[in-house]
């Protein structure tokens, strides 16, 4: 029988006899070359995987970098022809933000926020160093190689065990956003960090591809119970520390742009269990590239709120052209959320004066629920190790965000792109207030 995919290479002429075999049919059934068929029948596996490499790309030169907000690219080295690069697996103390550290598990010592960069059409090789107390192994997610590279510990590989080097090698035949994470007791290890982004650039460049900021942006989940300084890998639902690159609201830095630039934001989603809605305010941004392919410009469409599935990549474009702070969040309100933001009883309306003195006398964490809500004076006093669940200073009040939030921040003038230019000074008469009595009376209003 045809596999699937030699009746998709094979075309119209192979449907004509789909129950005949793939091969020796006649003429009519040999599959046509390549390069003559559509674009998605061309790409399902990238082609033959062995393929002459070509020069190694540089930065600045082959191409400009992603910037990675509170991480980085992986150093590399270029030997005979082929980039090396040496990802190490170890124990990382992480501050998912400040006040709240974590002994986790990174790569390249970071959580969630390392990054792979290379060029279409270069051979890479990946040297993995295990120095967990655990067995290991690396996926490259979305990307084209010999299946023994594809990192799954068992079916493709041994598993890495602690101490050991292993070497992965291949050449990239497709540009796009990825990802790497481990593929060995996938449950633990994702909830301990072991997730990253790989970012292939164009060898040639691509029409309508062009930007001036383009951010690299993974999405995780964790459970870091108050009073614990690991993730627990059980967890399955009430994920309480939310990051972008590793870090937490208010820990996560702003994505700082020159009004009028042209931004991309790739963003790759390795949380547990959640997809993510991420919401970007004061702009419309069209979906131009998933993990699988850039989009065709007349296929490509306009959101507001993009949703990246758990193992998906979705890259958005827009020209920032509104100055200003804008949030960029997931609109998934639970997860706007830090520690501390599921376990309470529901006492908005309730007078709940004194309750807490006298619970406290039981259970010295016990905090309610505040009686209008989450905003009354929750992020006060926190446990040791432990962060508000939500809140930060913002230049008029407290956000009551936490969680997967950060800022864009788009200014008419800007010296650097890696110095968080302060908050938006708005020009005058352009910022809600609190209403006047003579405004209320002239339009009508009673209050
Ligand atoms: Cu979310």
């Amino acid at each position: 029988m045809p596999t699937r995919r030699e009746i998709l290479v094979g075309g119209a002429a192979l449907t004509a006899g789909a129950l005949a075999p793939a091969r020796g049919v006649g003429a009519a059934a040999e599959p046509a070359a390549r390069s003559e068929l559509p674009r998605w029948e061309a790409t399902y596996s990238g082609g033959p995987a062995e393929r002459a490499p070509l020069e190694p790309g540089l930065p600045g030169h082959d191409y400009t970098p992603v910037t990675v907000p509170d991480g980085a690219a992986l150093p590399f080295r270029i030997v005979d022809g082929v980039k090396v690069f040496h990802l190490v697996i170890s124990e990382v103390r992480h501050e998912f933000a400040p006040g709240l550290v974590a002994t986790c598990w990174g790569y390249d010592g970071r959580v969630s926020s390392s990054t792979i960069e290379a060029v279409e059409g270069e051979r890479v090789r990946i040297y993995v160093t295990n120095r967990l107390p655990a067995a290991t192994s690396v996926h490259w997610h979305g990307i084209y190689l010999p299946n023994g590279m594809d990192g799954v510990g068992g079916l493709n590989q041994p598993r890495i065990r602690p101490g050991e080097t292993f070497r992965y090698e291949w050449t990239l035949r497709q540009h796009g956003s990825f990802m790497f994470h481990s593929h060995h007791d996938e449950m633990t290890q994702f909830a301990m960090g072991l997730t990253g982004m790989f970012v292939i650039h164009p060898r040639t460049p691509v029409e309508d591809d062009h930007v001036d900021r383009d951010f690299a942006i993974l999405l995780g989940e964790y459970s870091v119970e108050v009073g614990t300084s690991r993730p627990n890998p059980i967890e399955d639902r009430s994920f309480n520390v939310l990051t972008f690159n590793g870090k937490t609201f208010p820990g996560t830095s702003p994505l700082v742009v020159k009004t009028g630039d042209r931004v991309r934001m790739r963003i790759g989603n390795l949380s547990a269990m959640d997809h993510h809605p991420v919401h970007v305010h004061g702009h419309h941004f069209r979906v131009t590239a998933t993990d699988g392919d850039r989009i065709p410009r007349s296929a490509q469409w306009p959101e507001t709120s993009v949703l990246v599935g758990v193992g998906q990549v979705r890259d958005i474009e827009f020209v920032a052209d509104a100055p200003g702070d804008w949030a960029v969040h997931c609109h998934m309100t639970h997860h706007v959320m830090n520690q501390m933001g599921h376990k309470f009883p529901n006492l908005i309306g309730v007078d709940a004066r004194g309750l807490d003195d006298r619970v406290r006398s039981l259970l010295p964490d016990y905090m309610t629920m505040g009686t209008s809500g989450m905003t009354d004076g929750m992020h006060d006093a926190v446990p040791p190790n432990s962060i508000a669940m939500r809140g930060a200073r913002g230049p008029f009040d407290e956000i009551t965000m936490g969680g997967l939030v950060t800022v864009l921040k788009v200014r008419d003038r800007l010296e650097r792109y890696d110095r968080d230019p302060g908050w938006y000074r708005h020009p005058p008469g352009t910022v809600a207030r609190r209403a006047t009595r003579e405004e209320l009376s002239r339009d009508g209003i009673a209050v």
